[in-house]
């Protein structure tokens, strides 16, 4: 993960590089904070903070401007980290991955599987997305890339059928995990929405005791746009844990803090690449060491 955030964090590097901390050098860390997305909430406190001790610093008092902020992100994020024990309680535990258009659910359902399967797990995934047209198509390459049983229907099928037949077979087959990857929707189409509500409750149907998590998949690029559409989400469905992805890449890695401040949901994981093993338990130690790396340049 070291490394993923090396474009906000030579932006930093640069701003406190041989400079003195002065009114101008605050101003360009404050315009840096926003465009990565920190949230206001999280750039006012750093700020103040900074100036706070700025003052102070004439009576010898010289912290670290950027611990300081480390220190602070890290305040923010208090209670978001939340990891996924394994092995689980009951069997088989059920995922159902929700998102709007491309949030990267299918990809986050192949690399989630894969990090279980990693640690001796057994994963089914259930293609629920019978919506796109070429859905199908991606997670079935998905499921022989990494040797996932998959249970699919065709183009068109009723997506909770899908799911039904999937928990059915993941009880007979003695699977730890179900994950049910979901078509893409708009928050505002309201008949792809209420199809969540019945995903849901036709599992329960068929088990009463099923414990069914939803996580929210949010593309971490996009800034505060996705916040509102989670918001949506939230109210639809209860939303158990998030997964933000495409990390990489991308110089807007504050959208993390800005997006538990406005969800307030654990998260999960982060996605950060194309491949199977981009993605890791969120862990906000490692988090803020990649953002405040030093490099030299
Ligand atoms: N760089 C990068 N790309 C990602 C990441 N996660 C997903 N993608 C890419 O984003 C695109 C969309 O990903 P999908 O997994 O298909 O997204 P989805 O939410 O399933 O999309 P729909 O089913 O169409 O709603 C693909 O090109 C993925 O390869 C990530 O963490 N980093
Ligand atoms: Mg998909």
């Amino acid at each position: 993960m070291i490394g993923v955030f090396k474009k906000f964090a030579n932006n930093l590097n640069s701003i406190f590089k041989s400079k003195t901390l002065d009114a101008e050098s605050i101003e360009e860390l404050e315009s840096l904070l926003y465009t990565a997305d920190f949230g206001t909430e999280t750039v006012e406190k750093i700020i103040e903070a900074i100036e706070k001790n700025l003052k102070k610093q004439t009576k010898g008092d010289n912290t670290d401007p950027l611990k300081l902020a480390e220190t602070i992100i890290q305040e923010q994020l208090n209670g978001s980290e939340k990891s996924l024990a394994f092995p689980f309680e009951k069997k088989p535990k059920v995922i159902m991955l929700i998102g709007v258009n491309g949030a990267g659910k299918t990809t986050s359902s192949a690399k989630l599987a894969h990090s279980i399967q990693k640690q001796g797990g057994s994963v089914l995934l259930s293609a629920c997305d019978t919506f796109r047209a070429a859905a199908n198509e991606q997670i079935k390459s998905w499921s022989e890339r990494l040797n996932l049983e998959l249970i699919s229907s065709h183009h068109g099928a009723d997506s909770a059928a899908v799911a039904y037949d999937s928990l059915l077979a993941a009880k007979k087959r003695a699977h730890d995990l179900l994950i049910i990857d979901t078509a893409g929707r708009l928050h505002t189409k309201k008949n792809l929405m209420n199809e969540l509500e019945k995903l849901d409750r036709v599992l329960k149907k068929q088990d009463e005791s099923v414990s069914i998590e939803n996580w929210l998949v949010i593309d971490g690029s996009l800034g505060s746009n996705s916040i509102d559409q989670a918001k949506a989400f939230n109210e639809v469905i209860p939303i158990h844990g998030l997964i933000i992805t495409k990390l990489d890449g991308t110089s807007r890695g504050g959208s993390l803090v800005g997006i538990y401040q406005a969800l307030k949901i654990p998260i999960y994981f982060i996605g950060t690449g194309e491949q199977p093993d981009d993605f890791y338990p969120f862990n906000i130690a490692k988090y803020t060491k990649a953002l405040f790396e030093k490099f030299e340049s």
